[in-house]
Parts: structure tokens; C-alpha cells; sequence
């Protein structure tokens, strides 16, 4: 009876946990859904402060790493081909890439809470673009989204 109980506690309090912060599951996929090529969906990502980014590369070739952030501490970077876990603890907007397909315009953007860093954030962008060989418009797009 007494063991019921505990389970009981400790399934309640996982739940009302999870309510607090969630989980959002980021693909690093190289076919998309779309035909699309070396992207992550999805390419942008609203959250709150708190919740946790899960990356899940498609295969060992996929990674995730901060591109911008709002701050230097919430910088991170994850091994190719694993699934990782990332908290996002800083509020604003983050850009990040998958280390090995940059150039080919593998880029996320993710919004924590509000997007008080908004114009650092497109100006970090504005210096990056060139850099680009394709799939610059996709990441504009994700750009757009941020509110
Ligand atoms: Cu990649």
C-alpha cells in the first residue's frame, strides 16, 4: 500500500513537471519532409524559457551548434549523430547550424520567450548570409516567424 502511494507521488509530480517545461523535438534531417535538402525541422522553433530542445540527427552526419545566442553562456554544441538535449535557460532568439552542412544552409532559429535580441539576432544573420551556397531564402523564412 505504502509503495502504491510513492508511485502514485512520483507519477504526479513527473506530470506536473513536464506542464512546466516541455520538450520540443528538433530533426536534423538530410532529406526533409518536403524534398528539402540538410535541414532541420522544424526550422523554427518558438519555446519558453526553461523547456528543453531535443536534437535528433537523421544519421551520424548532423549535429547542432550555436551560430548566435543571447547570451555566451547559453552556447552549446552537440557530437554528430547523437541525440542531445539541450535546456534553454536565456530568453531570446538563438541561430544555430549543423557544423558540417553551414555552407549548405543547414541553419535553425529558435525563439525563447520573448525576442528582446531580435535585431542582434539579424544582424549576426546579415553577417553570415554570404556565406551561404544555398538555402539562404529558407532561413530568411525562418526569420520572418520570429514575433
Ligand atoms: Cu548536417
Amino acid at each position: 500500500m505504502r509503495i502504491l502511494k510513492l508511485i502514485l507521488l512520483v507519477s504526479i509530480s513527473s506530470v506536473s513537471m513536464s506542464s512546466f517545461c516541455a520538450e520540443h523535438v528538433v530533426e536534423a534531417l538530410t532529406t526533409g519532409t518536403n524534398g528539402d535538402i540538410m535541414v532541420f525541422e522544424p526550422g523554427f522553433l518558438k519555446v519558453e524559457v526553461g523547456d528543453t530542445v531535443v536534437f535528433k540527427p537523421s544519421d551520424a552526419s548532423h549535429n547542432a551548434e550555436s551560430l548566435f545566442t543571447p547570451s555566451p553562456d547559453a552556447s552549446f554544441v552537440t557530437e554528430l549523430g547523437k541525440v542531445s538535449a539541450i535546456q534553454v535557460s536565456h530568453e531570446g532568439i538563438y541561430l544555430y547550424k549543423c557544423t558540417p552542412h553551414f555552407t549548405l544552409g543547414m541553419v535553425g532559429v529558435i525563439q525563447v520567450g520573448s525576442a528582446g535580441n531580435k535585431d542582434q539576432a539579424l544582424a549576426a544573420w546579415d553577417s553570415m548570409a554570404a556565406m551561404m551556397a544555398m538555402n539562404k531564402g529558407r532561413v530568411e523564412n525562418y526569420l520572418a516567424q520570429i514575433e
